[in-house]
């Protein structure tokens, strides 16, 4: 039997501004804001400036209407690296197998700990020691896969500890609102609700093949995931493949200006991670999520290597341009650079 952890760290960019300046502690803080304006969207907002309904992908300018008096920082996306690298190592110190699937979020195979009695204990751990060394929080979830132990991490958060034993599966997930389930937003959220499903135990009841009749290969695969089955495994990857960064928009949009400056604040810190990091990159792609959940990709391979921001921004942008005539809204987009090479020596950091 497998035992999976799923850790997230808590409120991430603005949880590591706070630590750089204990001031923040306590307050309402907002990541994302252009040092120039108030240009550009939300990246994260801590828990004190949520409660104002502030929001990841929101634009920075609603934001400030929402909470005027909350701290408006740009991202700093080399002390975000920074930190997530040490949170990082001593996270796998943890685990079997280890697969960290973002700047701030990690799955941890430690089934080899002996039961889940156990493995709520090495996640105890696990979050003061990160607490103690790093002096932030996260929250941790526990379950048979890859899938429960994710939806667990974002039960309750922040700095929370949840564990799903198997025979608690239904349990846990059939309660709770068909958007807790992993890639259902809110359009499929809603199509669900006009069918009558509003949890996911209604989803995992409902006739698979009417599903399949409405969203294809998708509505099969909800339904698996709503009845708690999922066998990925955790995957080692060694050493860095790629620096990516996505943003999800808080509404889907066609307004090129906030496509165009989004491009940019991602080129930047993509751009901030790779000079810092002696990297330089030979191939890079732009990841286009539209309104209707259709995801597409586009890469390019440049015949050198590069590592200025400048050839980021234009190859992003110009792979960009054949999405941009669409007529559907946007939700996602992404930048990410791979076929890296570090300078001098292969270095071995971890996926981002
Ligand atoms: P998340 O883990 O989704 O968010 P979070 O850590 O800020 O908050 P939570 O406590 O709910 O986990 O994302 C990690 C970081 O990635 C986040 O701090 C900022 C960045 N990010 C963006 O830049 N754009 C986005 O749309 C999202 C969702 C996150
Ligand atoms: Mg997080």
């Amino acid at each position: 039997m497998r035992i999976i952890m799923h850790l997230d760290l808590d409120a991430f960019f603005a949880a590591c501004e706070a630590r750089e300046r204990p001031g923040l502690k306590g307050k309402p803080v907002v990541i994302g804001a252009d040092p120039r304006g108030r240009r550009g969207v939300v990246s994260t907002a801590s828990y004190e400036a949520r409660e104002y309904g502030i929001h990841s992908g929101m634009p920075i300018s609603k934001a400030y209407r929402l909470c005027p008096h909350a701290v408006f920082l740009p991202v700093n996306f080399r002390l975000y690296w920074d930190v997530s690298e040490r949170v990082m190592r001593i996270t796998r110190k943890y685990a079997d197998k280890f697969q960290q699937t973002s700047i701030d979020e990690a799955f941890l195979d430690i089934s080899g700990c002996g039961g889940f009695e156990a493995a709520g204990k090495i996640a105890n751990e696990l979050k003061k020691e990160i607490f103690d060394r790093e002096g932030l929080t996260c929250s941790i979830g526990i379950g048979p896969n890859k899938l429960i132990a994710k939806t667990a991490s974002d039960y309750r958060k922040p700095d929370d500890l949840t564990v799903v034993q198997p025979e608690n599966v239904k349990e846990f997930l059939f309660p709770l609102p068909t958007r807790r389930l992993y890639g259902v937003g809110k359009k499929t959220g809603q199509a669900l609700n006009s069918i009558g499903i509003e949890t996911i135990g209604d989803l995992a009841q409902y006739d698979v093949q009417s599903l399949e009749g409405m969203f294809g290969r998708w509505g099969v695969q909800m339904h698996l995931m709503a009845n708690g089955a999922d066998d990925s495994e955790v995957e080692e990857v060694e050493g860095i493949q790629s620096i990516g960064r996505e943003v999800t928009f808080q509404e889907d949009t066609s307004d090129i200006a906030l496509l165009d400056e989004t491009i940019d604040a991602i080129a930047e810190d993509i751009y901030g991670t790779i000079s810092q990091e002696n990297i330089a990159f030979r191939t890079l792609a732009i990841k286009v999520r539209f309104e209707n959940f259709e995801t597409h990709t586009s890469q390019r391979t440049l015949n050198r290597l590069a590592a200025e921001k400048e050839t980021i921004k234009s190859v992003a942008k110009d792979l960009f341009g054949k999405f941009a005539e669409s007529k559907k809204k946007i939700r996602l987009i992404g930048v990410r650079v791979s076929n890296i090479l570090f300078e001098g020596e292969q270095k071995s950091l971890k996926d981002y």
